[in-house]
């Protein structure tokens, strides 16, 4: 029922993109959802070119299937992350956090597929002249770097503008939400923090269950002031960031709080001085699953809504 040209294009099973989450997917889960059906996709974050690499090399021995690169444009090793893509013949590149425009020739030279993350419909279009394949178009719901609009007033303004497919991301963590982004047009979807507490996420276990005890109102915006907003769950770091804001601090200062804050939550497990990145839909994550489980569980719920809404619109 949900085979789009999403899969066709990218030679998957269902629609769905696992989010590329810096030092949190990796080799294991990417392998995990490619192998359930879905793209999986392996973060490149701030990482340098041989950590990378052995993220790649341990993909290709775990799945024959198809999966992706993500870049995150603002790496200080950008450059040798679109070598390394290069040379190990990755199928997919998704790119984040910026745009990608000069990267993009070598990619096709490579014949390489690329989908950059888009937040507005200008980036969109830019993107659409320069021959990527699809697009991500990601609402600020999203954890992580995120844009201005949100996932329901972004991905049908880019439906309508460009001709090419686009996946919806940001506030998707479940088949509701998966139907109303097929519904707005979607031929496809992105989930991160779902994925984030997958049994085959290596996330530190503090950070998992972090997640899951979040409620709505759990997620923040910080770090507007210097021009990098991130969406994280509230803790002591969010705290001290805020006061500095209300201080006027430098950007600076601001962004000196986040260095090597991601990696100290995800990889070391303090999610009080650490940066807990996370969508606004942490607070309908409930429990770890697999990431099979998660997949099949976000379809056959994604059938049965839409089923269910045609005969409560049909019957009247
Ligand atoms: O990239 C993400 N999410 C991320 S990256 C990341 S690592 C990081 N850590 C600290 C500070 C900043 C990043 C954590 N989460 N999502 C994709 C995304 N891209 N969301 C929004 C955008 C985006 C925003 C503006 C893409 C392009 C853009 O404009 C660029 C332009 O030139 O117009």
């Amino acid at each position: 029922m949900f085979r789009t040209n999403i899969c066709d294009l990218l030679n998957i099973e269902y629609p769905i993109l696992q989010g590329g989450m810096a030092w949190i997917s990796d080799a294991d889960l990417a392998a995990a959802v490619s192998n359930a059906g879905g793209l999986g996709v392996i973060a490149g974050g701030n990482a340098e070119k041989h950590i990378v690499e052995k993220q790649i090399t341990r993909i290709q021995s775990l799945t024959q299937k198809p999966y992706a690169l993500n870049v995150m444009l603002l790496s200080p090793f950008v450059d040798d992350i679109i070598d390394l893509a290069i040379e190990k013949k990755v199928p997919i590149v998704i790119t984040g956090a910026g745009s990608p425009g000069k990267y993009i020739e070598r990619l096709k030279a490579a014949n390489i597929k690329i989908i950059p993350v888009v937040a507005s419909v200008a980036l969109a279009r830019r993107m659409e002249s320069l021959n990527v394949d699809a697009l991500i178009a990601e609402g600020m719901e999203s954890g992580g770097h995120i844009g201005e609009l949100t996932t329901m007033a972004l991905v049908p303004q880019v439906i309508d503008s460009v001709n090419i497919p686009v996946i919806a991301a940001g506030g998707i963590a479940d088949g509701r939400g998966a139907a109303a982004a097929f519904m707005l047009g979607a031929q496809g979807i992105q989930v991160g923090t779902r994925f984030l507490v997958a049994h085959e996420c290596n996330v530190h276990a503090a950070y998992k269950g972090m997640v899951i005890s979040a409620k709505d109102t759990s997620s923040v915006i910080s770090g507007r002031s210097t021009g990098h907003p991130v969406r994280i769950l509230k803790n002591k770091l969010y705290r001290q960031c805020a006061e500095l804001e209300k201080q006027n601090a430098s950007p600076e200062a601001i962004d000196a709080l986040g260095v090597g804050a991601l990696r100290k939550a995800a990889v070391d497990g303090d999610i009080q001085f650490g940066s807990v990145m996370a969508g606004q839909v942490a607070g309908l994550i409930k429990k770890e699953e697999s990431s099979e489980e998660i997949i099949k569980q976000i379809f056959t719920e994604c059938e049965t809504v839409i089923l269910k809404n045609f005969k409560m619109v049909a019957n009247k």
